[in-house]
C-alpha cells in the first residue's frame, strides 16, 4: 500500500521547523510541523493561524504545508501524485503539461443529499415544507448537532499521516472590493492543484490578506478515513458530510475529493455561503455564465444565463456563433457575482479562474475553443484514457472524430480502468458522464477581454433554461422583472450526472435558478431578495428570458424500424440566433410577440437563415404550446411552491401563477 504522507524524498523544502511534535495538542503560541521555513508560517495573519492551528489540532495531520501557489511547489505536487497513482501525465504529443486522475467508483459526483447548511433555526435554511413532503432546496442541520458530528465523529484524526496543505485564495480578482477570501484547509494534493487552476491561489493573496488584514471563508476539507477502494484515491463516501455555516463563515467537508464536494471555493463557498452573504449586503451570487455578445456592428452586450450543472452552460458560454459577423466571448462559464452599480447599471464579476466543465460531448463541433483550451495544462478527471504506441491521451464520447474507438491500434481504458471495447456489451460509457476538465481559464482563446475586470461587466439580459424534451418553447421573453423572477422559479430540468442523485432521475426535477443545490438559505427569502432588486433608486433591470434548445419529438430512424427521439434545435452554434433575436430585444426592437407565457419570437424574425434543414413545420414545433401540458406544468409549478415554500411565497409570486393560469385557461 502506498503511504498517504509527504514523499520526503522529492520535498524540495527544508524542514526547518524547531518545534518537537510530541502531543496532538497545540498551545496558541506553537507552530504546527511545517514542510518549510517558519516564515512562511508567519506570513499568515493571526486569525488565519488560529484557525490553522485548531483545525491542525483536530485532524492531527503529520505536518502543514502553506501554499505559495507557485510553479514550483504545483509540480512538486504533481509529481507526487503521479508517484501515488492519483494521477497520470499524458505523453501523447497533443498534451501539454496535462493529467488524468481517476476517482474512487463510489466517488465520482456531488452529494446533494450529504450536503447540509446549519443555522441556529431551519426556516433560515429551508422555507416551511408542507407536511409529509420532504424538502428538495436544501438540507439543514442545527450549528450544534453538526459541530457535533464534525468535531467528535468525522474530522479526528482524519488526516492521520497526511500532509494538512493550508489554501489561501481569492474569489474574484485578488484585492477587488467584489472579491471575497477564503483559506481551505485540505489533505488532498489533487484538490491543491485543482484549486490553483480554479482559484486565484497563494502568495499574492497571503500579501494582501496581511496588508487589509480581511476576513476569509474558513474552508476544511478531508478525503476522511479512507474506506474507499483505491489506496490512489482515498475517500469515506458512507460518512461523507459537506455542512456549510453561515453565521461564521465556514465550510467543513469529509469523506469526498471530487468536483463541487472538494474544491471549496466553487459551489460552497462562491454560490452557498456567497449567496447568504450578497442578500446581507444587497447583491446576487448565481448559478450562471456571463458571456459577451457583439454584433456585426461592433456593439457589444453582455449575457448572463442559469442552466443546471451540465445543461450546457460551458458550451454557451464558448459558442463559435454560426451566424455571419456575430463573436461570443467568454467571462465565466458557472458562477456570477452580480451588483447593480450607482449608476443603476448591473454587473457581474466571474469569481473563478479556471473552467471545471464537463468532458463527455466537447467536441471540435460543440466547442471548438474549449477543446483547444484544455490541450494545456489541464487536469481531466474520469474521462477514458487512450494507449497509441505507448503515449497516453484520453477519449470521450464525442471525440470519436479525433480517436477512433473502433481502431484496433488504440488500447482504450474507460474511466475506471476496465478496458473499454466500442460494442454494445460495454457497461456504460467510456468516459464517465460527470467526468471533467479542470482547465485555466486564461488559456481560451475566446476569453472576454473584460473577464478579470474588478468593475465587473454591465449585463444587459439573464437568460434562464433547462432540460425540456417538451411544452418549454426554443425562446420567450418575460413582461417584466417580477414575471421573470417568476419564471427562474419555476424552472424545471431533466436532472443530470453531475450529481449522485441526478443520475437516477428520469423526469423534470424543478430547479429554480439552477440552484436547487446551492441555495444558502430559504428560497422563499431568496425570492423576496430577486423582487427587492426592482425596488432599488435608478436601477436599469436587464430583460429576463427564457429558452430550451432541448424540445425533442419521436421520429422515425431513416434506415431503421424503431421511432427515436431527435432533437428539434441544432444547438451549440446555432443558438447564436436565438441570442440575436435577445440582442435585439434587449434594443426593444419590435420583433416580439404576446403569447400566454410572456413575449415570443413574431413570425419570421428569428434568423434562420442558411438553415435549411430545419423546415417551418419544425419551427412551428419549437414555439407550440400545447394547453394541456402548460396546465400540467402549472400544476406541477403549484404543487410545488405549496410543498417547498408555502408562507415564504412572496404574493407576487402567487399572483404571477394565478394570472399564467388564466392567460393558459383563455388560450
Ligand atoms: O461538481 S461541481 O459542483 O463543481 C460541478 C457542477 O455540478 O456544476
Ligand atoms: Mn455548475
Amino acid at each position: 500500500m502506498l503511504r498517504l504522507c509527504w514523499p520526503r524524498q522529492i520535498s524540495r523544502f527544508s524542514l526547518a521547523n524547531p518545534f518537537v511534535w510530541s502531543s496532538r495538542t497545540l498551545s496558541s503560541s506553537n507552530v504546527p510541523p511545517l514542510t518549510q521555513t517558519s516564515a512562511q508560517w508567519n506570513n499568515l495573519t493571526e486569525a488565519a493561524q488560529e484557525y490553522v492551528r485548531n483545525k491542525f489540532t483536530l485532524c492531527g495531520p503529520k505536518e502543514l504545508h502553506i501554499c505559495d501557489g507557485s510553479a514550483r511547489e504545483n509540480e512538486m505536487l504533481l509529481d507526487y501524485l503521479v508517484k501515488r497513482r492519483t494521477i497520470e501525465k499524458l505523453t501523447h504529443s497533443n498534451f501539454e503539461n496535462c493529467y488524468l486522475a481517476r476517482t474512487d467508483p463510489h466517488d465520482i459526483a456531488r452529494v446533494e443529499g450529504k450536503t447540509f447548511v446549519c443555522t441556529k433555526n431551519k426556516s433560515d435554511t429551508v422555507s416551511p415544507v408542507k407536511f409529509g413532503a420532504s424538502a428538495s432546496l436544501g438540507n439543514w442541520m442545527s450549528e450544534e448537532s453538526m459541530d457535533f458530528l464534525l468535531e467528535h465523529k468525522r474530522f479526528p484524526s482524519s488526516m492521520d499521516g497526511r500532509t494538512m496543505y493550508a489554501i489561501p485564495f481569492s474569489m474574484g480578482p485578488v484585492g477587488s472590493p467584489l472579491s471575497k477570501i477564503g483559506i481551505q484547509l485540505t489533505d488532498s494534493p489533487y484538490v491543491v492543484c485543482s484549486m490553483r487552476i480554479m482559484t486565484r491561489m497563494g502568495q499574492a493573496v497571503l500579501d494582501h490578506m496581511k496588508k487589509s488584514n480581511s476576513d476569509f471563508v474558513k474552508c476544511l476539507h478531508s478525503l476522511g478515513r479512507s474506506q474507499g477502494m483505491l489506496d490512489s484515491w482515498p475517500c469515506d463516501p458512507d460518512n461523507t458530510v459537506i455542512a456549510h455555516f453561515p453565521n461564521r463563515n465556514e465550510i467543513c467537508s469529509y469523506g469526498s475529493g471530487y468536483g463541487g464536494n472538494s474544491l471549496l471555493g466553487k459551489k460552497c463557498l462562491a454560490l452557498r455561503i456567497a449567496s447568504t452573504l450578497a442578500r446581507k449586503e444587497g447583491w446576487l451570487a448565481e448559478h450562471m455564465l456571463i458571456l459577451g455578445l457583439t454584433n456585426p456592428q461592433g456593439r457589444k452586450k453582455y449575457i448572463a444565463a442559469a442552466f443546471p450543472s451540465a445543461c450546457g452552460k460551458t458550451n454557451l458560454a464558448m459558442m463559435r456563433p454560426s451566424i455571419p459577423g456575430w463573436k461570443v466571448e467568454c467571462v465565466g462559464d458557472d458562477i456570477a457575482w452580480m451588483r447593480f452599480d450607482s449608476n443603476g447599471v448591473l454587473r457581474a464579476i466571474n469569481p473563478e479562474s479556471g473552467f471545471f466543465g464537463v468532458a463527455p460531448g466537447t467536441s471540435m463541433k460543440t466547442n471548438p475553443y474549449c477543446l483547444n483550451a484544455v490541450r494545456k495544462n489541464t487536469i481531466f478527471t474520469n474521462v477514458a484514457s487512450t494507449n497509441v504506441d505507448g503515449l497516453t491521451g484520453i477519449f470521450w464520447e464525442g471525440l470519436e472524430d479525433e480517436v477512433n474507438p473502433e481502431d484496433e491500434n488504440i488500447r482504450i481504458a474507460a474511466w475506471n480502468g476496465i478496458r473499454y471495447s466500442p460494442n454494445s456489451d460495454f457497461p456504460g460509457p467510456a468516459a464517465h458522464k460527470n467526468s471533467r476538465f479542470c482547465t485555466p481559464a486564461s488559456q481560451l482563446e475566446i476569453i472576454d477581454p473584460a473577464w478579470e475586470d474588478p468593475e465587473g461587466v454591465p449585463i444587459d439580459a439573464i437568460l434562464f433554461g433547462g432540460r425540456r424534451p417538451s411544452t418549454i418553447p426554443l425562446v420567450y421573453e418575460s413582461f417584466d422583472w417580477t414575471h421573470g423572477v417568476f419564471v427562474g422559479a419555476s424552472m424545471r430540468s431533466m436532472a443530470t450526472a453531475a450529481s449522485i442523485e441526478g443520475s437516477a432521475t428520469t423526469r423534470p426535477v424543478h430547479d429554480p435558478f439552477a440552484m436547487k443545490p446551492f441555495f444558502g438559505y430559504s428560497f422563499g427569502k431568496y425570492l423576496h431578495h430577486w423582487l427587492s432588486m426592482r425596488d432599488k433608486p435608478g436601477v436599469k433591470l436587464p430583460k429576463i428570458f427564457h429558452v430550451n434548445w432541448f424540445r425533442t419529438e419521436r421520429r422515425r430512424h431513416p434506415h431503421a424500424e424503431e421511432m427515436k427521439e431527435v432533437f428539434l434545435w441544432p444547438g451549440f452554434g446555432e443558438n447564436s440566433r436565438v441570442l440575436e433575436w435577445v440582442f435585439k430585444r434587449t434594443d426593444n426592437e419590435d420583433v416580439a410577440r404576446s403569447s400566454a407565457i410572456g413575449l415570443m419570437p413574431k413570425h419570421g424574425s428569428l434568423n434562420v437563415k442558411g438553415l435549411d434543414e430545419l423546415t417551418a413545420d419544425t419551427i412551428e414545433k419549437l414555439f407550440m404550446l400545447p394547453k394541456s401540458e402548460w396546465q400540467l406544468e402549472t400544476e406541477k409549478i403549484r404543487e410545488f411552491f405549496l410543498n417547498q415554500v408555502g408562507d415564504d411565497m412572496p404574493q407576487e409570486i402567487w399572483d404571477q401563477l394565478d394570472a399564467l393560469e388564466q392567460r393558459i385557461e383563455a388560450m
